[in-house]
């Protein structure tokens, strides 16, 4: 898929139009159009031989042309010639998340300064500081987006990377003589990020598996082509090891190389405690193999349950399964219902009947619709009489849908103030409020905290959604006192959201358990604006096993009656 090329050209663009001063329009269109052609689950050239380019949010003719360009050269002339009056370097600058083009191009053209190296001591001695309209904030926002350029470097979001395992995995099974294969690492323990993919397979032939896995399409570059072990690096640039295993290894080897490295480290001890020697080729006593063959073996020869992957992370979970208090996990099958997704009537493509197909098609039986409120004008927030329309359309679907039901919801934006941006009367209409801060960001710690509290606190609202704004590897959360704000949710029996978009999974595993553990129940959204990406709706379950969340903490596996019931109960209804 060329969606991310794609999109990192029209954000090149952007950036080269705006160190330029070009018409702020014009610039906003080409970081809209890469937002959501990133955001993008369908593949483009598809979309671009189907002519439905169109369908993108903010992509109009003129857009559509250019991503046919680029689809068909491999560039952007548009691109080429911006990049001929801007020097390299700064270019170079554009990719340090938080440091705009207008700063880039002062630091550059005043202090001279030609590398991400040089920019980091610039601001550890305050160059920075001393340069117009800059200051210590500007240095420290400079200094942390480094620290995020290269940890984005090395890791990506699960959602980037869980597709193309996947995809591998239903190449492997259909090109290579495998029998059992996995894919381990942090991908089975759904990390939020992965550095790269790991998987096992078994085979009586591991040299036809290894010579059909060389011969995958996506594959960029061979670095080691082995019988046993063989590494390759498949097209955005992700190195992936695929092992062959022998069937007696397989449940120690899947243990072994699913991790966490902490998490084997502690079974390996209580391993030695008991005499036993455990690696990835089995369980040993002395010289004689005494299991390995089932990942379970690997557990019980240390008295221990099967611990779900999600939780091997040396949290707690070794303890938690020998007192027999590991908890019973949410189960992907748990989930009836995606709570957050926007429509046509906000900055969402999609009708209510697509939604509804859509979530059929996930096995899922309601949706809550949740447009943006009348202030956010930039996501075309809904005016009080459109956000009435939008309540008949629903009932009126609901009247003749049966499998699926939609919920009259709103993301209501949380004013500066910490006020909302409908009025009471106007909320209680709507039956699901998820309040929302999308302004301000860079307001103080208390705030933040204080906006997303009083939020809380207020009557009409039942959830607080993606509470720390962050964005994988592009956005640090903000300042906000998560713990003030999982403790308000629960003196006020409020839910918190798992934002599930993929660069978002926000709350994250740890802080969605400290809410768990406060007794604060989880919402789960897809913030969907359009429809493909209620696909990452899984991504959200997995946050939510990660944090340790039992079936009833999370109000997506209720049935659409409980959870409109509960819809009531928060309103004291
Ligand atoms: P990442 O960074 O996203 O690839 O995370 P992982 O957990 O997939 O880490 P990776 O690929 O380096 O290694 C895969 C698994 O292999 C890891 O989760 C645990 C196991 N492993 C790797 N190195 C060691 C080690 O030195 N000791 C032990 N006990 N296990 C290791
Ligand atoms: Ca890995």
């Amino acid at each position: 898929m060329k969606n991310q090329e794609v999109a990192e050209i029209f954000r090149k663009v952007a950036s080269l139009l705006e160190i330029k001063g070009d018409n702020p329009y014009r610039i906003r269109a080409y970081q809209r159009a890469a937002q959501n052609i990133e955001a993008l689950t369908r593949d483009i050239e598809d979309l671009a031989r189907r002519n439905q380019l169109s369908r993108i949010p903010g992509i109009g003719a003129d857009l559509a042309s250019k991503i046919k360009e680029i689809l068909e050269t491999g560039t952007l002339r548009l691109y080429e010639e911006l990049k001929k009056e801007i020097p390299q370097e700064l270019l170079r600058f554009l990719e340090i998340p938080g440091l705009g083009p207008k700063k880039a191009k002062i630091i550059y053209e005043t202090l001279g300064i030609t590398s991400i190296e040089d920019l980091e001591r610039a601001c550890k001695e305050h160059k920075i500081a001393r340069l117009p309209g800059m200051g210590y904030k500007t240095e420290e926002n400079i200094l942390r987006g480094i620290k995020l350029l290269r940890e984005k470097i090395g890791r990506r979001p699960l959602g980037e990377v869980l597709p193309l395992a996947e995809d591998l995995v239903v190449y492997l099974k259909r090109k290579a003589p495998v029998e059992k294969i996995a894919v381990a690492g942090s991908i089975r323990r759904r990390r939020e990020t992965v550095k790269d993919i790991d998987v096992l397979v078994t085979s009586k032939n591991p040299f036809s598996v290894m010579e059909a896995f060389v011969a995958y399409p996506g594959v960029e570059e061979v670095l080691v082509h082995g019988e046993t072990k063989t590494s390759v690096r498949i097209k955005p640039g992700i190195q992936v090891d695929l092992r062959v295993v022998d069937p007696e290894c397989w449940g120690a080897a899947l243990a072994y190389f699913t991790g966490s490295k902490a998490h084997n480290i502690r079974l390996r001890e209580l391993g030695v405690e008991r005499g036993l020697k455990i690696n990835e080729y089995g369980i040993f006593r002395g010289n004689e193999r005494i299991g390995g063959r089932k990942e379970e073996e690997v557990f019980s020869a240390v008295d221990l349950p099967w611990i779900p992957p999600e939780l091997r992370e040396d949290r707690g979970e070794i303890e938690a399964a020998r007192e027999g208090r590991l908890p019973k996990l949410v189960d992907y099958d748990d989930i009836q219902g995606d709570a957050h997704v926007h429509s046509k009537y906000s900055d969402g493509t999609a009708s209510l009947d697509e939604i509804a197909q859509r979530a059929e098609a996930l096995g899922l039986s309601w949706v809550a619709v949740c447009d943006h409120s009348q202030g956010l004008k930039v996501a075309g927030g809904l005016s009080v009489s459109a956000l009435m329309e939008k309540k008949k359309a629903i009932e009126e679907f609901n009247r003749r849908s049966k499998r699926v039901k939609l919920i009259f919801g709103a993301e209501v934006d949380i004013l500066s103030d910490g006020s909302l941006d409908y009025p009471d009367e106007v909320l209680a209409e709507i039956d699901l409020v998820i309040a929302a801060i999308h302004t301000g960001f860079q307001q103080p710690e208390a705030q933040l905290t204080q906006r997303a509290v009083a939020a809380l606190k207020h009557p009409l609202v039942h959830a607080l959604a993606h509470p720390t704004g962050r964005l994988i590897g592009e956005r640090e959360p903000y300042a906000i006192d998560m713990q003030a704000v999982i403790q308000t949710a629960a003196e006020n029996g409020k839910a918190l959201e798992i934002n599930a978009y993929y660069k978002r999974l926000d709350l994250n595993d740890i802080q969605t358990r400290a809410a768990k553990e406060a007794g604060v129940k989880i919402l789960i959204g897809t913030d969907a604006h359009i429809v493909d990406q209620m696909d990452y709706l899984p991504l959200g379950v997995a946050v939510a096993r990660r944090g340790w969340c039992e079936k009833e903490d999370v109000l997506n596996t209720f049935s659409y009656k409980e959870f409109r019931a509960w819809l009531k109960k928060v309103r004291g209804r």
